[in-house]
């Protein structure tokens, strides 16, 4: 029985009692506790917010006036509570896009909100949001821009240190964060303090300096995923539509990212097998077209968010859905409206596992502790093969038929990642029929049947870096 004490034991701690069978081995990388907690949250909200929205841009230059941001009727419980009925378990704020303007009173800088009408100069958005997300249970994450087109010192050391400090002034003032989102754009043209030019800084991500970034997080924030173009603890899907590949490792090589000759949109799409470092894949996409809010734009449908919750969530990485408000300050009703009724249809797709009425079968385990039962996914149980065994079956019976459109498959990726190849088979009577078939799993994978209706589904694991550790398997 999984529930014994002593199973538990040993899962925690590999090492396991007197007779008990260990656990294996852990791959060579495997993600860091902070990692994990971030895998648990699978979605959470972008937020893009600033001078933009009150001139109608994507990029503003640099040169706008503070006196520019003045939103009308901005609530920061409101907003979090948009994030918070639809579901989204985070909350990352533009606390400084492109443009070099600060929504919080940044110490370091006039280009900010205490230049602005909003409160008349006392307003603190980066504040009054990680307040409300705190009060309503939302984890708050910050995106700082790292190229700033305001800047007189952008592409000299001077502004490095200006930007650690500012860093730094945001982690202590509004930290711990769960997320700090240091986007790619670095370079162009701008206002710089108004020499109005195009400062292109050599290979962006050497002038930057990350790890010293980097550093900084780590002080004053160890729990916090730290997204950049160095990978430390997550990295870019590949593309904004919120798409993560089907081939997907949680694994890559930094250093890789950046030679010569490597196809790297191709590395952040898939991974790496052999990578160094966890650094998941984190599909980044906006509810509009735009990042941030223009009245000529329409939001996503409910049907076209839930296809990308299945291309990101279940492609074992996570989603950042971005959120844009408006002048006022507000999420429009109808980007409200395709919201509630997205976390309706998630919630209503995965609301009853039918795997808890099957009987769990499987062709081999590495014995008690590690059993099939313990992929109903009830605790920190996983059903392990034993060393060498890296392909086995696993068969889900029903006394009574089923018609099964989803399968959820989970990997207990504290040991990482392992699961190369598998197929998902429905037995039709004397012969089993191919109803899904793929290549990575990850921490979770969902895959979309054709609704077949069955007494029994097969899933069959292919191919394994090492033996297999399988946390769940679910079935909608
Ligand atoms: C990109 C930026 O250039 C876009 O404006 C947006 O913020 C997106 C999320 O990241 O790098």
């Amino acid at each position: 029985m999984k529930h014994l004490v002593s199973c538990l034991v040993t899962l925690a701690f590999i090492v396991p009692a007197m007779g008990q069978i260990a656990a294996p081995e852990p791959m060579s990388v495997v993600p860091a506790p902070h990692q994990i907690e971030w895998h648990k949250m699978e979605q959470y909200a972008f937020v893009h917010f600033t001078i933009n929205t009150f001139t109608d841009k994507e990029w503003g230059y640099g040169d706008e006036s503070p006196e520019l941001f003045n939103p009308t009727d901005f609530d920061a419980d409101a907003l979090v509570m948009v994030v918070k009925d639809a579901n989204l378990k985070g909350l990352i704020l533009t606390a400084k896009h492109h443009d070099g303007f600060c929504l919080w009173p940044s110490q370091y800088t006039e280009h900010s909100i205490k230049n602005s009408p909003y409160k008349g100069g006392k307003g603190d958005i980066v504040g009054e949001v990680a307040a409300a997300c705190r009060r309503h249970g939302i984890k708050f994450g910050i995106y700082l821009s790292p190229w700033d087109r305001n800047h007189p010192d952008y592409g000299t050391d001077a502004y490095l240190v200006y930007y650690r400090n500012q860093v730094r002034e945001l982690l202590t003032n509004y930290g711990p964060v769960f997320e700090m989102w240091f986007d790619g754009a670095n370079g162009g043209d701008g206002y710089y303090g108004g020499a109005n030019e195009a400062r292109w800084v050599e290979s962006g991500y050497l002038y930057y300096d990350w790890p010293k970034v980097v550093d900084i997080i780590r002080e004053l924030s160890p729990e916090t995923v730290v997204w950049s173009s160095s990978l430390p603890d997550a990295r870019w899907c590949g593309n904004e539509r919120g798409v993560i590949d089907e081939h997907c490792w949680a694994m890559a090589t930094p250093e890789e990212l950046y030679s010569q000759g490597v196809d790297n949109l191709s590395l952040l799409r898939h991974g790496q097998e052999n990578g160094t470092r966890w650094a998941p894949a984190e599909a980044d996409v906006s509810i509009r077209p735009g990042w941030f809010y223009h009245d000529y734009e329409a939001p996503k449908t409910p049907e076209q968010l839930f296809d990308i919750y299945l291309t990101s969530v279940g492609r074992g990485g996570t989603l950042l859905l971005n959120l844009a408000p408006d002048r006022r300050g507000r999420i429009p009703d109808e980007d409200v409206a395709s919201l509630v009724a997205w976390r309706e249809m998630v919630d209503t797709a995965f609301n009853r596992d039918l795997a808890a009425d099957a009987q769990f079968e499987a062709s081999s385990s590495r014995g008690e502790c590690f059993e099939a039962e313990a992929m109903r996914g009830e605790d920190d149980a996983y059903w392990a093969t034993a060393d060498g065994v890296t392909a086995s079956d696993v068969t889900l019976k029903w006394d009574v038929p089923i018609t099964a459109k989803y399968v959820v498959i989970e990997e207990h990726i504290a040991l990482g990642q392992r699961v190369r190849e598998f197929s998902i088979e429905a037995r039709e009577d004397d012969s089993w029929r191919e109803v899904a078939k793929g290549t990575t799993v990850g921490y979770k994978r969902i895959l979309k049947l054709d609704g077949a209706t069955t007494n029994e589904l097969r899933i069959r694991f292919l191919d394994a870096r090492g033996p297999l550790t399988i946390a769940r398997i679910a079935v909608y």
